[in-house]
């Protein structure tokens, strides 16, 4: 085990089953102990990847269920992780709502009081729409969003920073870009394309992109993902200028330049091209990010550029996770 365990910080994570919840979970428990950290979901059963630590089944909608836990067990920081993503969201808007607003006031509220130290809520590029500048999208730009996810996820925005400032709840947030990984499948966005890909490329050397060849979106591998949220979440307070939420960039391509990435390690590689109704949500989403003031507020470089995301995503995925 590797490590500094002298803290022994109590942390929850909410939504850990999930495609982030996964790997921050076993990030958070390589560094502060495999006990310290309770992974908890809506799912009845803790699945493999996390059972090295301990598991709650919890409905964040369960609002009683959610304070009678945190209130009996105060935890120094909890992740929220539950919500609906963009293509998700779309179908089911009114449990989309619910899901990404309710949970999102049930843990602030129990900041309010004191039962957690800090809070990390992730926000996404989704709070962006039609009317935001494309290229280079700064900080603070129109936020117009056209989409239940990206109305709820501005709205959560708005609340953090509402929170921090009327009652000083610590509360920190990134407007996370499309994540790539192989521990755990993506669930259910516009930009899962840049995962679905890399099984498609091992398992049967040819897939069909729901996006146009052409549609350019801002990405990050997930590692540079939970360290930018861990060099937050430990950035010291007076550091952080923004509590809304922060723009990060790691890369960003299209799928035309994501297949080429992989034909040069895979020359057989083909792609075709049938967009369906998530080429319109991604159409209102920015190509490309400015994270000016996360790098000079907390210091963040990313690690991960196009080509080394494609060869350690090639080398590693495993088509057993499809079935
Ligand atoms: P995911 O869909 O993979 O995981 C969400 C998890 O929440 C699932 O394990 C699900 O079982 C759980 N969940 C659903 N309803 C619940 C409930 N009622 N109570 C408790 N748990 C519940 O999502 P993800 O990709 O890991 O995203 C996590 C967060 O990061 C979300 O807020 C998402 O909006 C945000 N985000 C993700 C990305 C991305 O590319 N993955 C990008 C931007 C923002
Ligand atoms: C989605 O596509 O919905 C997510 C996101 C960018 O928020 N990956």
């Amino acid at each position: 085990m590797s490590g500094n365990h002298a803290e022994m910080k109590r942390v929850l994570v909410i939504g850990a089953c999930g495609q982030i919840g996964t790997e921050l979970v076993l990030e958070l428990r390589r560094r502060n102990g495999n006990n310290s950290v309770v992974a908890a979901d809506v799912k009845d059963h803790c699945p493999e990847a996390l059972s090295n630590g301990p598991y709650r089944c919890m409905d964040v909608l369960d609002r009683e269920a959610v304070r009678a836990f945190i209130q009996n067990d105060s935890f120094d920081e909890v992740y929220l992780l539950a919500a609906l993503l963009s293509a998700t969201a779309e179908k089911n808007p009114d449990l989309a709502w619910r899901l990404n607003m309710e949970g999102l006031f049930t843990i602030l509220n129990l900041a309010k009081e004191g039962h957690i130290g800090k809070i990390f809520w992730p926000s996404s590029i989704a709070v962006f729409g039609p009317s935001t500048p494309k290229t280079n999208t700064p900080q603070q730009t129109i936020m117009e969003p056209t989409t239940v996810y990206g109305i709820s996820k501005q709205a959560g925005e708005r609340w953090c920073e509402y929170y921090f400032q009327k009652y000083g709840v610590d509360v920190r947030s990134i407007r996370y870009p499309g994540l790539i990984s192989y521990t755990s499948l993506p669930g259910g966005g516009t930009t899962d394309y840049a995962v679905d890909i890399f099984y498609h490329a091992k398992r049967e050397n040819r897939y069909t992109c729901f996006l146009k060849a052409d549609t350019r979106l801002p990405m990050m591998y997930m590692s540079d993902a939970i360290r930018a949220t861990l060099e937050l979440m430990s950035a010291p307070s007076d550091s952080i200028s923004v509590r809304s939420s922060y723009n990060l960039s790691g890369c960003d391509f299209t799928p035309a330049e994501l297949v080429a990435a992989i034909q040069k390690n895979q020359p057989d590689f083909e792609a075709t091209y049938a967009p369906d109704f998530r080429q319109s949500i991604a159409d209102t989403w920015p190509g490309s990010i400015d994270d000016s003031v996360a790098r000079s507020d907390w210091g963040w470089q990313e690690a991960y550029g196009v080509e080394k995301m494609v060869k350690v995503m090639l080398e590693n995925i495993n088509v057993q996770l499809l079935t």
